[in-house]
């Protein structure tokens, strides 16, 4: 919880102190309401967000009743119920688990994959990681060391395999050895996102016409860094691929954490987890409440 209130400590400096400075004198005139509407959007909560707690502002200013810290609960009241309304994680059945991981270059997967796979082990859970982003060695490297740091096994070929080959390989291996869950580690190339996305395709179809009883599901990962950008790539994603989750990575380093709320609203895809930093322990479950205090109280 400490770690969610410290991840966006910078996106709180863009919100709150601005909110703050804006209620404090008690009167909200059409001025004062153009102003709150210019800070929710520098906030990166978008633009639908934006004109509900506008309008919920508007209302009670109107009745003239409201001092500062009302405004300020109105408007946390309000981010609450815009968070509340993203649809439940909904877990595909079978075994083992599959979560494979997707989203563009230097997002965070491989990151998240290593803090998740430390995160799921202390749960009790076993674990096995693919590395199926062939296409630099580097990246399987990469794998294996956070492999390492948590005691989880890696099914790897080398560099420039099938990457539904690996995770073919991976997910037999779990099931022999009755491992629950594997996570797929994938490349993120963006200058050609047709190939990947067919590449990406092929794992789900190798996979699911393959291997019986898998529950297979694709987690994005979005830089939080990139705002509105991120929406537009995960459009792409969540079209092509079962994606049933979505992990914010770096919260940490940006003031645009705000973006959870369109992401959630315009892509139908729950924020599961957020990235909070590069330490195998800056993972953390995303949860609406300690969301909103980290930002308003
Ligand atoms: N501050 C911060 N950095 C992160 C986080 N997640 C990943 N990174 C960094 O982002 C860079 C790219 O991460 P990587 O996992 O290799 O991305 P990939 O290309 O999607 O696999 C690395 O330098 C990571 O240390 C996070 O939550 N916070
Ligand atoms: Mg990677």
């Amino acid at each position: 919880m400490l770690e969610f209130v410290k991840g966006l400590r910078r996106t709180k400096e863009q919100l709150l102190e601005p909110l703050q400075g804006l209620f404090s004198s008690g009167k909200l005139g059409e001025e004062e309401v153009e102003e709150l509407e210019a800070i929710l959007y520098s906030a990166d909560i978008g633009v639908e967000a934006t004109g509900r707690i506008v309008e919920r502002v508007r209302e009670r200013a109107r009745k003239g009743d409201g001092r500062g810290q009302d405004y300020l609960s109105l408007v946390s009241a309000e981010l609450l119920s815009i968070l509340d309304e993203a649809p439940p994680y909904s877990r595909p059945a079978g075994r083992p688990r599959v979560i494979v991981v997707v989203g563009v270059n230097g997002v965070g997967k491989t990151s998240t994959i290593g803090k998740l796979a430390a995160r799921l082990k202390s749960e009790g859970e076993t674990v096995m990681l693919a590395a199926c982003d062939t296409f630099r060695a580097a990246a399987i490297d990469q794998l294996e060391l956070w492999a390492g740091r948590s005691g989880v096994a890696v099914v790897r070929q080398k560099m420039g395999s099938d990457p539904a080959a690996v995770a073919f390989d991976a997910v037999s291996s779990a099931k022999a050895r009755g491992i629950g869950t594997v996570i797929v580690d994938t490349a993120g190339r963006l200058h050609t996102r047709v190939n990947l996305m067919e590449e990406l395709l092929k794992i789900f179809r190798v996979l699911s016409s393959r291997i019986e009883g898998a529950g297979l599901e694709a987690w994005l990962v979005l830089d939080a860094n990139s705002g509105q950008n991120s929406l537009r790539q995960a459009e792409v994603f969540v079209r092509a691929l079962p994606v049933t989750g979505i992990v914010l990575a770096k919260l940490d380093s940006t003031a645009r954490g705000g973006i959870v709320i369109p992401v959630q609203k315009e892509l139908g895809v729950p924020v599961l987890y957020a990235g909070t930093g590069e330490g195998i322990d800056d993972l953390e479950p995303f949860d609406h409440k300690a969301f909103v205090r980290a930002l308003l109280a």
